[in-house]
């Protein structure tokens, strides 16, 4: 039999938790538990001052699978931490599990997210937003709103259009994964340290993958997020940390070189065009490669040796001459139908619905491979 370890934080869900604990044990009794997979439960409560602890500590008389541990109220990204922690020593678990403690995530679907571990997943999602997937009919329309646009935000800050939850809290994750984290989010107290687990295992080449969940309104007590500074550090997050928003300031310093450098040369060395233009691209195209190596890919860097740097720079070249040419057509092809006079319009258009997707998937294909 394999482990499961199933964190529930919680603070003031005295009325919760009694319902929740009682449910997840029922779940043993599902066949696809029953067979391969024995389950504890840790709840991680932060000094909650309703009767949470005297609840939990109730319930281990009848569950002795069932762990309480006490930690000082310093956000969920802390509680997880100490939660991970303590599940690591002395469960020893195969699979850890994040789950809401208000009811808002429902056992019943455990088995699904073990049916994906089962099948080699690493790291599966909950997701409220692929098909079988739910949020709560009687959700404001502006909570709708924040919560779509929200992932959509994350979504395509991270330029992975794969995964459609990255704020979900129910989880279920290989105990290796949270293991090599936890120096890593150790930094992040608040509920971003959920962000942070996810792009970790995604940098990690953790295998992710998605099971339906569908998020029940909270039944009793109150929400404990506060989601004004939850937006503000996402967007803080994604901005260190994104490849992708490092990849577009590596494009926006290699346009500048490009063009101080072809100033120069053209208006006061008089150089010839052909040739201020060929140093210009092809020294914004050497610093662009050694940034995106360094800096935005840096976590999959080239091997330290001198025939791989070159292949992958000529490489290189072969891709942005690829994006050289497809401006040209394109904004050519623009000229031809419509005139010349939106020329700008054509290169604004063709650089962000053409050329930044076409460079940002090949460098990731070709140059600085992605398993996932
Ligand atoms: N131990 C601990 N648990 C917390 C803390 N903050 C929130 N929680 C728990 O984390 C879970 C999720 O918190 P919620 O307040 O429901 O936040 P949410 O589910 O993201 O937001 P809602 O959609 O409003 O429910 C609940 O079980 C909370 O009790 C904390 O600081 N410490
Ligand atoms: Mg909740």
């Amino acid at each position: 039999m394999r482990k499961i370890a199933i964190i529930l934080p919680t603070y003031n869900e005295e009325k919760n938790i009694e319902v929740l604990i009682p449910q997840i044990f029922e779940e043993r009794k599902n066949p696809t538990i029953s067979k391969l997979w024995d389950i504890e439960v840790v709840v991680v409560d932060s000094n909650s001052y309703d009767e949470t602890k005297k609840t939990v500590l109730n319930l281990t008389k009848k569950y002795p699978q069932l762990h309480l541990l006490e930690t000082k109220k310093e956000g969920l990204g802390k509680a997880y931490l100490e939660g991970f922690r303590y599940a690591i020593e002395k469960i020893k678990p195969y699979v850890i599990f994040e789950m809401d403690a208000d009811l808002s995530h429902q056992a019943k679907e455990i088995p699904f997210f073990l049916k994906k571990i089962e099948k080699g997943a690493d790291f599966v999602i909950g997701s409220r937003y692929i098909k079988g997937g739910s949020i709560p009919n009687n959700w404001q329309w502006y909570r709708k709103i924040f919560s779509l646009l929200g992932n959509l935000i994350v979504k395509f800050g991270f330029m992975k259009p794969s995964i459609n939850d990255w704020t979900s809290g129910y989880r279920a994750i290989k105990a290796w994964v949270i293991k090599n984290s936890l120096y890593y989010i150790k930094n992040y107290s608040g509920y971003v340290f959920q962000i942070a687990l996810l792009d970790f295992a995604l940098k990690n080449n953790a295998l992710i993958a998605e099971t339906p969940i569908q998020f029940q309104e909270r039944k009793w007590g109150n929400s404990k997020i506060n989601a004004f500074q939850y937006s503000l550090q996402i967007i803080f997050y994604i901005f260190l940390n994104s490849s992708f928003v490092k990849f577009i300031i590596v494009g926006i310093i290699g346009f500048i070189i490009d063009f101080t450098i072809s100033f120069y040369l053209i208006e006061f060395f008089q150089k010839p065009v052909w040739l201020s233009t060929l140093i210009s691209t092809e020294t914004a195209i050497i610093s662009n490669f050694l940034l995106n190596n360094f800096w935005s890919f840096s976590y999959k860097k080239i091997r330290n040796n001198f025939t791989a740097y070159l292949k992958s720079l000529i490489k290189f070249n072969i891709i942005s001459s690829g994006s050289i040419i497809i401006q040209t057509l394109f904004i050519q092809g623009g000229v031809f139908i419509f005139g010349k006079k939106l020329w700008l319009l054509y290169k604004i258009l063709v650089i962000i619905l053409v050329i930044i997707p076409y460079s940002y998937f090949l460098y990731n294909k070709v140059i600085w491979k992605d398993n996932n």
